[in-house]
């Protein structure tokens, strides 16, 4: 039940993106407040204060987090979230800098890069914030599977796999990408690009 509302919330948040995409012609910058307040957090220059934190759920018009009540941890690679410039068919295909890969041992797997993705730390919730009344936020503690650890470390590496459990080491986190190829398409046919 959690994880199907978790999963829908996903869902939409992918098409928030989108949408934002076509009517902004960027992805929206993490929010990286604390507590945060769903909304993007911009440099003077326009450029995001980091490529990771959380999605900013204010802005895309979005249930706050997962069914669990954590919110959505969020990264856009910057080519596409350049406030201040277009970024073309050209440079956008291929040029992500995130890497998610069904099973971080597996070294030889081809890695999928996506624009942005979207994470909710699952059931555990380890490595994530949990929202708490009042506007306040708490930490959770630092997950214990290694793939999980990859997923909360901020870096531009991550896994995206089904449930996994050996001994205390939980993997439930779940994951959405947005595809370069598919944010371009939609992008070309709402006259969006040059
Ligand atoms: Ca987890
Ligand atoms: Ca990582």
């Amino acid at each position: 039940q959690h994880y199907q509302q978790t999963e829908q919330r996903l869902q939409m948040a992918q098409q928030a993106l989108l949408g934002h995409a076509i009517i902004h012609h960027y992805l929206p910058c993490p929010d990286t407040d604390n507590p945060p307040d769903g909304w993007e957090n911009l440099r003077a220059d326009q450029s995001c204060v980091d490529e990771e934190g959380l999605l900013p759920w204010m802005q895309l018009g979005l249930v706050a987090t997962d069914a669990w009540g954590r919110y959505f941890r969020y990264r856009a690679d910057r080519t596409f979230s350049q406030h201040t410039q277009w970024f073309s068919v050209i440079d956008a295909e291929g040029a992500s800098n995130i890497q998610v890969v069904g099973d971080s041992g597996a070294a030889t797997s081809n890695p999928s890069r996506p624009a942005a993705i979207v994470l909710s730390h699952g059931e555990n919730g380890l490595g994530g914030i949990q929202s708490v009344s009042g506007g306040v936020s708490h930490t959770m503690a630092a997950p214990v599977h290694a793939d999980e650890q990859e997923n909360a470390d901020g870096d531009l590496f991550f896994v995206d796999k089904a449930r996994q459990q050996s001994g205390d080491a939980v993997f439930d986190d779940r994951l959405v990408m947005l595809s370069p190829k598919v944010l371009i398409q939609q992008m070309v046919q709402a006259q969006r690009l040059p």
